[in-house]
């Protein structure tokens, strides 16, 4: 039997009590045991992303906010599941933290989304090196009511043991980046953000949006699969979907394979470098 603890080969030192996952990495939430504290940093942070999102978030972003009702008390993932489930077919689990890629893919692939069961501390409320719960709930969950995007993500789970057998788990967690934590869509109202490190975080919410600085790249999967990110810094990239259905036809329609074969043993493009055939959408303003 495997003993389940940190991955190994993750830059920061993880926080998350490891011990007591079960060899899924799934630990029980006991909800009833945050403190009052905990509930109050949840408030804080829930209210400040919130007025944020009727002028920067993708409208299936926040019909999912909605659908959660999400209030002052950190939520149960067992309540949030059981609406989620009847919408998409996803559950939540709680994990300690980070989990190794295969256990994490392998939920995906079951439409389980695993997420962390403790919250940041006060003086972190704008950034943490690793997913805390308010990252991973309220930046990934929203999404998953929507059926397009909940299909890409049990995909995306599916996708991983086929990529670990052709050498392309690299490459493929590119395209996690770019297309679950930091992609943007285009809407009637202009670009939006979906991604959970976008929106679970004020600043990059921000500066996705309104920097002049940032690239904001036309999706492309194989380019995508090529670009270099930056895990400490806000992103220099980012790329746009015109829709969720999009992004899912390109993962089903897309033989990975020689994309792989392609790139692999290649340098990859660097954080906010342009390569030809690149298409810049313009900004909707500062
Ligand atoms: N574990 N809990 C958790 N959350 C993640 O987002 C996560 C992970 N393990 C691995 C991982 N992400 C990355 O390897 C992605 O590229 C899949
Ligand atoms: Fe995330």
């Amino acid at each position: 039997m495997r003993q389940p603890s940190a991955p190994a080969r993750w830059p920061v030192k993880l926080r998350g009590d490891y011990a007591t996952a079960g060899q899924d990495y799934r630990v029980e939430q006991h909800p009833e045991r945050y403190s009052d504290a905990e509930h109050a940093l949840w408030a804080r942070l829930l209210e400040r992303q919130r007025a944020l999102l009727p002028a920067h978030a993708a409208p299936q972003f926040i019909a999912g906010v909605e659908a959660l009702q999400l209030d002052a008390r950190i939520p149960s993932f067992e309540r949030a599941s059981d609406r989620l489930e009847a919408r998409t077919g996803w559950r939540i689990v709680g994990v300690p933290g980070l989990i190794p890629e295969r256990d994490f893919f392998a939920h995906l692939a079951e439409r389980r989304f695993p997420v962390t069961v403790w919250l940041r501390r006060p003086e972190e409320i704008d950034y943490l090196a690793e997913p805390d719960l308010f990252h991973d709930f309220f930046g990934h969950v929203p999404l998953l009511f929507e059926p397009s995007f909940a299909d890409f993500m049990q995909l995306y789970g599916q996708a991983g043991e086929r990529a670990r057998s052709l050498g392309g788990l690299a490459m493929l967690a590119r395209l996690y980046w770019y297309g679950v934590e930091f992609g943007l869509i285009e809407t009637a109202q202009g670009l939006r953000c979906y991604g959970a490190g976008i929106l679970s975080s004020h600043l990059e919410t921000r500066h996705a949006l309104h920097s002049p600085l940032p690239h904001r790249l036309r999706f492309d999967l194989e380019r995508v699969l090529r670009s270099e990110y930056l895990i400490d810094d806000l992103q220099r990239s980012y790329f746009v979907l015109r829709s969720f259905e999009d992004l899912m036809r390109a993962a089903v329609d897309t033989d990975f394979a020689p994309i792989y074969a392609r790139w692999r043993d290649q340098q990859g493009i660097a954080a906010g470098e342009l390569v030809p055939g690149d298409i810049p959408l313009s900004a909707p303003g500062a």
